[in-house]
């Protein structure tokens, strides 16, 4: 890889599936299932709610309520997150950021999905049928935390999740008080318009790392918090402002050996490098870092 190329090729160079079978199954599994549910919840990733709005999952569930969860609020830059509720709130859409993992994150979505339902509720208020399970589909593209949020809403582990894209790979129904969840594995979209989508889902672990080249993910994960937030990325390794115009190869580089991450013959071992920035970045090391905003003027 040369000096120029990286970060600008983190999924263009190679054949990649980022669009493997079971998710063209989700998606077909998807359109079934939302005929007969009553709301949609869908998880976006708050510190990249663009790139993590698939249009697929849009385009299925247009007719149905719809809330919008900003997820792993605690990773992203709250003043940004600020903004993006702001966005959705103009836009008309319910929207909340959330920590999933807080039992009182998930909690918190009981009133908003019951307002969002208010009609349905008053109808079957006046069919007697009060009482019927509301049902809602959670969707949301790998690795967003969509079962981590039915657990935590049900108050139980009843879902397996884990921090890797393609944990949940069937439907699964989970029953709590006066809710009925389906939980859905995680789907991508056929063809990414935009290489910065494609770049911004797989920094934050939506697309599964062994079929990227994690010296590329790095590179590019570098040049784009660089941009945004230099200081944080100066501090946590320790750079001086020099490290500010080097390209992402030599940036790579310079994090591998303030890190004495060294090979024989004084060579930077860059992969090592790499795997730690993926998952210093993905653990939140670096502070917290939202990489998208919303759209000006909106
Ligand atoms: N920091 C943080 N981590 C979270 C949050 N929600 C989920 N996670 C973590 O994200 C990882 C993925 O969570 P899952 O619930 O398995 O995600 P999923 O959307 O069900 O993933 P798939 O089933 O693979 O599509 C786990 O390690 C969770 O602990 C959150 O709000 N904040
Ligand atoms: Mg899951």
């Amino acid at each position: 890889m040369s000096a120029e190329n990286a970060g600008r090729d983190v999924l263009n160079s190679r054949r990649i599936q980022w669009f493997p079978g079971h998710m063209a199954r989700t998606l077909r599994v998807m359109e079934k299932e939302v005929r007969g549910i009553d709301c949609v919840l869908q998880l976006l990733d708050a510190r990249i709610p663009a790139s993590s709005l698939n249009p697929e999952i849009r385009r299925i569930t247009r007719d149905k309520p719809h809330l919008y969860l900003l997820n792993k609020a605690d990773l992203a830059d709250a003043a940004i997150t600020k903004k993006w509720l702001a966005y959705f709130k103009a836009q008309g859409a319910g929207c909340l950021a959330i920590d999933a993992r807080q039992k009182g994150g998930a909690a918190a979505v009981r009133g908003p999905i019951l307002r969002e339902l208010t009609a349905l509720t008053a109808k079957r208020a006046a069919r007697g049928m009060a009482g019927a399970a509301v049902r809602v589909m959670v969707v949301g593209i790998p690795n967003v935390g969509k079962s981590t949020f039915i657990n935590s809403f049900a108050g139980s582990a009843r879902a397996k999740a884990e921090d890797r894209p393609g944990v949940t790979r069937g439907k699964q129904w989970i029953s709590v008080e006066g809710f009925d969840l389906l939980d859905m594995p995680g789907v991508l979209w056929k063809k990414f318009d935009s290489l910065q989508t494609a770049s911004h889902l797989a920094f934050i672990g939506s697309i599964r790392d062994d079929i990227l080249d994690i010296e590329e993910l790095a590179c590019g994960l570098l040049e784009s918090v660089r941009a945004l937030y230099p200081k944080q990325l100066l501090e946590r390794y320790k750079l001086d402002e020099t490290a500010l115009v080097l390209p992402p190869y030599d940036l790579l580089q310079a994090v591998g050996r303030k890190r004495g991450m060294l090979v024989s013959g004084g060579e930077v071992d860059t992969e090592r490098a790499a795997r730690t920035v993926v998952g210093e970045f993905r653990a939140s090391k670096w502070g917290r870092i939202s990489l998208e905003r919303p759209p000006q003027n909106t």
